[in-house]
């Protein structure tokens, strides 16, 4: 018997040591330790022994019925364990390796643009001022000095929803209802979409403009003059060479087209700006006292300068764009440049 039960405890510890798998070990631990298992069976057969030699046995049943338990705890723990470094080892994690960067999103170089303009005006002291798309006709050109049958109609084409709604054709209906809301002095610059049906190079029947208007007593076109010249300067660089030329807009007078030294050629004339060496850049001018009197204010008491540019067109000159309709495509191949 005493023999019997040692050689259990050998070959369930062999057994124990060598198994390579959570089924094998439960098969194992079944076989020695469950309730038809070959040590349980051992100890049923104690009541066989003589009486006398119960007790040693008894206690050996026991101890070795222990030991083998506490083997196949060892076991199975080392067979986890390696379960759980081969399934590591497979995974083929090296954590040495670096990690994945997350690809970030970035801004529409028009965006990007957009909001440069928005910061130098507003470190000028301009608000940001918005409004609606889709304007009455009378916002978008009666109020403006422009009249129905008006010539400057023709110098921007229509998008018409209705016979007297459109698509606005530039932000300054924003300038417009603005100044009949606030009495002077008022500085803000409009920023947004503007719709116009033209399509080639430079023209997008959808663009953003921004226009800024400036209304106090006493404002001069000196005072246009230096705020348009600190602007073109942040956004071009300070040694910025500027050309303001005269012009016609029938909400300005006087009017002037600002134009910058060509930002290709530095001036000695090239294909971007026609060999002529400079850029036309925003339209700009006092604003008209009709346009005044219009939203109620008193031209012979205050004055105002206005301006309006493209929002495109500085972009396009800004990273030597030769396209606008590169910016609408949304190839990110060319989106992830800017
Ligand atoms: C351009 C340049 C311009 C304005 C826009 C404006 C707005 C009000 C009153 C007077 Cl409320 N003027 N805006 C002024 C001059 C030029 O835009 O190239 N437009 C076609």
């Amino acid at each position: 018997m005493r023999e019997a039960l040692e050689e259990l405890q050998r070959k369930a510890a062999g057994e124990a040591a060598s198994a390579k798998s959570i089924e094998e070990f439960l098969a194992i631990r079944t076989r020695y330790l469950g309730r038809k298992g070959l040590l349980t069976d051992a100890l049923r057969r104690l009541k066989d022994v003589p009486p006398e030699e119960r007790p040693a046995l008894g206690k050996l049943s026991n101890d070795i019925k222990e030991s083998i338990s506490k083997q196949l705890d060892q076991a199975l723990e080392d067979i986890q364990s390696r379960e759980k470094y081969d399934a590591l080892n497979e995974e083929g994690i090296d954590v040495t390796l670096p990690g994945r960067t997350r690809r970030y999103g970035k801004l529409h170089p028009v965006t990007q643009v957009d909001n440069e303009i928005c910061t130098i005006f507003s470190s000028l002291g301009f608000s940001i001022v918005r409004g609606p798309e889709v304007e009455l006709d009378y916002y978008n050109f009666e109020a403006l000095n422009i009249p129905k049958d008006h010539p400057a109609r023709d110098m921007h084409d229509t998008f018409y929803v209705e016979d007297t709604i459109v698509l606005r054709t530039h932000t300054s209906p924003v300038q417009i209802r603005t100044m009949e809301k606030q009495r002077p002095p008022v500085r803000i610059l409009s920023p947004g979409k503007v719709y116009r049906p033209d399509s080639d190079i430079s023209h997008t029947p959808m663009f953003h403009q921004v226009e800024g208007l400036l209304v106090d007593k006493g404002v001069t076109f000196g005072d246009l003059k230096g705020v348009l010249t600190y602007f073109l300067q942040e956004v071009f660089g300070k040694d910025t060479k500027l050309r303001f030329r005269p012009s016609f807009f029938p909400f300005t007078e006087p009017s002037a087209e600002v134009d910058i030294q060509c930002v290709m050629c530095g001036g000695s004339g090239c294909r971007v700006c026609g060999q002529s060496g400079w850029i036309e850049i925003l339209g700009s001018g006092m604003v008209d006292p009709e346009v005044f009197k219009v939203v109620g204010y008193d031209p012979e008491e205050i004055s105002g300068f206005a301006f309006g540019l493209g929002v495109e067109r500085i972009a396009m000159l800004k990273y030597g764009i030769s396209d606008i309709r590169l910016f609408f495509e949304n190839d990110r191949r060319f989106l992830e440049q800017f």
